[in-house]
């Protein structure tokens, strides 16, 4: 068989948790060949984001074309962008020299700390490029923000989904791990409107860092590997319910997932 690879766009959380650290440890578990280009740098320990650094545009440019036109991948990971010129770039850049691959877009906003990760004007952007993207996989607070509604029961996330479909959204997987309730039932709306339910029971953890990034790397890594839709997104939500059973605590602030037994 031949290999499944995927291209992680994505930011650097130095202490490993989430952004594309977490990626590629996602990718290695998963069978799947990672290349990654790092959007931006975080200063981040478990604990907290304090500063963000992005490279200058042109060099990221540079970056993403060098390795589109050397290698073929399968997918497009896209993870934290957190600024307008970020996110033009490297939606400018796929329509230019990878138009038709499929681009899984986790629309990164906020940290599990609570520290803001996509600057408050880039939000109407991240509206536009996730109708360019084969799937998006935000949070309760992330589709909530993109679909402009509440979302406080299970009802509201299908309509969260469909508002979503209707302005331009292909396929999405809502997550609902920050909806208090017995257990999680994430929906996954496929671009012919169907629903489907992926359903967890609920683990008494506090936030663990870098479900989402790991999650979105997950799917990403089964469709390289040409699964169908629903397989792809019910086999990586898996991966992270036994990862999340199977969390450390390496610092002071929230466990993360290890990634290995
Ligand atoms: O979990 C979202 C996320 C994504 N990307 C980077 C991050 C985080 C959370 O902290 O640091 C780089």
């Amino acid at each position: 068989m031949k290999t499944p690879k995927i291209l992680i766009i994505a930011g650097s959380d130095p202490s490993g948790g989430a952004g594309i650290q977490t990626d590629i440890k996602t990718a290695t578990n998963n069978k799947t060949y990672a290349a990654a280009v790092i959007s931006c740098l975080t200063v981040q320990n478990t604990q907290k984001v304090s500063d963000v650094f992005y490279p200058p545009i042109s060099f990221l440019k540079e970056q993403i074309i060098s390795v589109l036109e050397d290698i073929d991948f399968d997918v497009i990971k896209i993870g934290m962008l957190g600024k307008s010129e970020i996110i033009d770039l490297v939606f400018g850049v796929l329509e230019e020299k990878s138009k038709n691959k499929k681009i899984v877009l986790d629309p990164v906003m906020v940290a599990t700390s609570g520290d803001i990760l996509l600057e408050k004007t880039a939000i109407e952007k991240m509206k536009e490029v996730m109708k360019k993207s084969f799937l998006i996989t935000p949070n309760i607070d992330e589709a909530e923000i993109l679909a402009d509604m509440k979302i406080s029961d299970q009802n509201d996330i299908k309509k969260a989904a469909l508002k979503l479909s209707e302005n331009g959204a292909k396929n999405i997987f809502i997550k609902a791990g920050h909806l208090k309730s017995e257990k999680v039932t994430n929906i996954l709306l496929d671009e012919n409107k169907k629903f489907y339910i992926i359903e967890n029971d609920r683990l008494n953890f506090n936030d663990i860092h870098g479900t989402g990034c790991a999650l979105a790397s997950a799917i990403s890594c089964n469709l390289a590997q040409e699964k169908s839709l629903y397989d792809a997104v019910n086999l990586a939500n898996k991966y992270i319910f036994e990862n999340i059973k199977n969390n450390i605590s390496v610092g002071k602030g929230s466990a993360i997932l290890k990634h290995f037994d």
